[in-house]
């Protein structure tokens, strides 16, 4: 194997030219097979294998940099920086990140996880390095998915000015999770034909040219072809900024990239190397399957199946089912998604009315003010979104959803801990970004029933309004509490004595547990759905307070800013004796793994709880 000669960073130069296509499939086999075990982000690194050889030839780690937009494309880059046996830890708890970090090697310049930022990291990079006189290379490789996103812009206008080298790699698969779609995708196409159609006029000019006349010919379609530079030559609009374009390359050929990469390293300025790729290359299931296997959960390599399929719906596919629902009762109402219509589970959406579809591209800022600006001319918005990607648009919703008071449905999708894609993906900070902003108001369902009436609630209320609920499986429990969702009232699930359990939207199956466990130990326990995180229902804690001698409020959102302290700053006002436990995230970023697991560890399951109520009454 030529992948076991490759201990650490740079080896990859060792290895005979003649073997780079043996490497290529020696890596695509070695991750097929990991991830197939593991899950994690197949089809982009299948198509950035040779790309990454190819940098690893042309630069030295870890003096030179290369920052990774999303990063999820990240792992021949790992397996090429003496990181193969973290595959066998991939995401799990403890063991190595699906993304780039710092503090796993020294050849990660940059942590990722959200999209667009490479370009202004990179950036920051080649300042450091001018103005400590350094002379290293940087490279921000970017998606043409990520390259839909306002930051890479805002970047590409600064990097304009750039009187040094910086090398921007555009890994352009033609695809993002999904289609990619808008203008950009658009633009590059045209840079593709643009090629092809070169390609094809260097062989008819050479034909011309031999027949009578054929010079003048020849001459004739030159001059149409300048006027039509724009369409024809590649990345006018890059070089119109001040931006030097090469490409396209073919990002599967190691040769043509390496001399593409010598010429993009001798640029005096900021330098886009085009190099055209294909997503889930090498494995038939991921180039026919792209959407599934950018994200995968293991899978059986022959089939390309998943290897545990699932059994139960999960939120997604609830709010999937009532959108469509809430499409055909009300034809005001329109939805969108930030790339993401399969995740979100706005596809079946889509499909029905696509005319009231919205797929805006990576651009959770846009996606908010279009929403705003939707809702203002008479229109229902729901924006689809992962609570993480949301944290972009905190000065949108504030600014242009909020302040006009404008009633657009905000489904929050993956909020609390979502497990193996780790830090930057955890949706636990929503309860406290949403409920600082005057006018928001802010709901959670505690099962899959109650996600669906909470969305109906939510499309007739009028106002700002969010509901979040967490990845995976949709909790089944409590079939029998069904009551009426009643604006700012929280739900009595079981009234009894001496502890009351006060949950938000998934904690309240945790609390149930909690409650089980607390009971069989003596405990009289009641356990109340809280259902609105703002407001909050100031009846129900002074009702609870009024019974019990302990509230323990339950999240899965860090404490600062969270539900826990608007109960505490509720009782404080109230004259009672009653004390309060605030069981949240702590202030700290919760790292990948399994997410039960993960609950155990920062003490958010039942048996955590439970031991912190029992210590808390022992004390007494
Ligand atoms: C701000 C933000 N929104 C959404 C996502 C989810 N996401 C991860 S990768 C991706 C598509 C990226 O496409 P591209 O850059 O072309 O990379 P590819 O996967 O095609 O290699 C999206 C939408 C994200 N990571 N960050």
């Amino acid at each position: 194997m030529i992948l076991e000669q490759i201990e650490k960073a740079n080896d990859i130069k060792q290895v005979d030219p003649e073997l780079y296509g043996d490497l290529a499939e020696e890596i695509r086999e070695f991750l097929i097979e990991k991830i197939s075990v593991t899950g994690g982000h197949l089809g982009s690194n299948l198509g950035a294998v040779e790309l990454t050889m190819a940098l690893h030839l042309s630069l030295s780690l870890p003096e030179d940099k290369i920052i990774w937009d999303v990063g999820h494309q990240s792992y021949t880059h790992k397996l090429l920086t003496g990181r193969r046996d973290g595959f066998e830890t991939l995401r799990k708890f403890g063991g190595m990140s699906g993304f780039p970090k710092r503090k796993e090697s020294a050849c990660d310049a940059f942590d990722t996880g959200h999209s667009s930022t490479s370009i202004s990291a990179g950036l920051g990079l080649v300042k450091a390095r001018d103005i400590g006189g350094g002379k290293n290379t940087v490279v921000s490789v970017i998606g043409d998915g990520s390259l839909t996103g306002g930051m890479a812009y805002e970047a590409l206008n600064n990097a304009s000015r750039l009187e040094t080298n910086f090398i921007i790699v555009l890994n352009d698969n033609n695809m993002s999770i999904s289609e990619n779609v808008g203008g950009v995708p658009k633009y590059l196409n045209s840079i593709r034909t643009a090629d092809k159609y070169l390609g094809l006029k260097e062989g008819i000019y050479n034909k011309l040219k031999s027949i009578p006349n054929g010079d003048t010919v020849v001459e004739t379609i030159r001059r149409a072809k300048s006027s039509v530079k724009h369409l024809v030559i590649p990345g006018m609009y890059f070089e119109d900024m001040g931006i030097t374009y090469l490409g396209p390359v073919d990002g599967h050929n190691v040769a043509d990239m390496l001399q593409v990469f010598k010429e993009a390293k001798r640029c005096k300025n900021a330098v886009i190397v085009h190099v055209l790729t294909h997503k889930g290359k090498g494995y038939a299931p991921a180039e026919k399957h792209p959407a599934r296997f950018h994200g995968a959960e293991p899978f059986e390599i022959e089939s390309g199946l998943p290897s545990k399929p699932r059994t139960k719906a999960n939120y997604t596919d609830v709010f999937s089912t009532v959108m469509t629902k809430l499409g055909a009762r009300d034809e005001r109402v329109v939805a969108i998604t930030a790339a993401m219509p399969d995740g979100t589970g706005l596809k079946r959406f889509h499909n029905i009315y696509p005319e009231r579809f919205f797929d805006v591209g990576i651009a959770e800022q846009h996606a908010v003010t279009f929403a705003a600006g939707l809702a203002a001319g008479g229109l229902k918005p729901i924006v689809a979104v992962y609570s993480s990607f949301l944290q972009r648009a905190y000065d949108q919703i504030l600014h242009d959803v909020c302040i006009q008071n404008l009633p657009v449905v905000f489904a929050i999708d993956r909020a609390g801990l979502v497990g193996s894609d780790g830090e930057t993906h955890q949706g636990i900070f929503d309860l406290s970004y949403l409920s600082s902003i005057p006018n928001m108001h802010i709901m959670a369902p505690k099962n899959k029933w109650e996600l669906s009436d909470m969305m109906k609630f939510a499309v007739k209320f009028g106002a700002p309004i969010a509901i979040r609920y967490p990845r995976g499986e949709a909790y089944d429990g409590l079939p029998e509490f069904r009551a009426p969702i009643e604006y700012g009232r929280a739900e009595m699930l079981y009234e009894e004595k001496e502890i009351a359990l006060l949950a938000i939207g998934s904690m309240v199956k945790v609390a149930v547990e909690a409650r089980r466990i607390l009971k069989e130990k003596g405990y009289a326990c009641s356990l109340i759905n809280a259902r609105f995180a703002k407001p909050i229902d100031e009846e129900m804690v002074k009702h609870a307070c009024e019974n019990h001698s302990l509230i323990v409020t339950m999240e899965e959102n860090v404490a600062s800013g969270g539900f826990g302290e608007k109960v505490r700053a509720c009782m404080d006002n109230l004259d009672t004796d009653a004390k309060i436990l605030t069981i949240t995230i702590p202030d700290e970023y919760v790292e990948h793994g399994n997410v039960e697991l993960l609950k155990q560890e920062i003490g958010i399951d039942a048996e955590s709880i439970v031991e912190n109520i029992e210590h808390l009454q022992r004390a007494e």
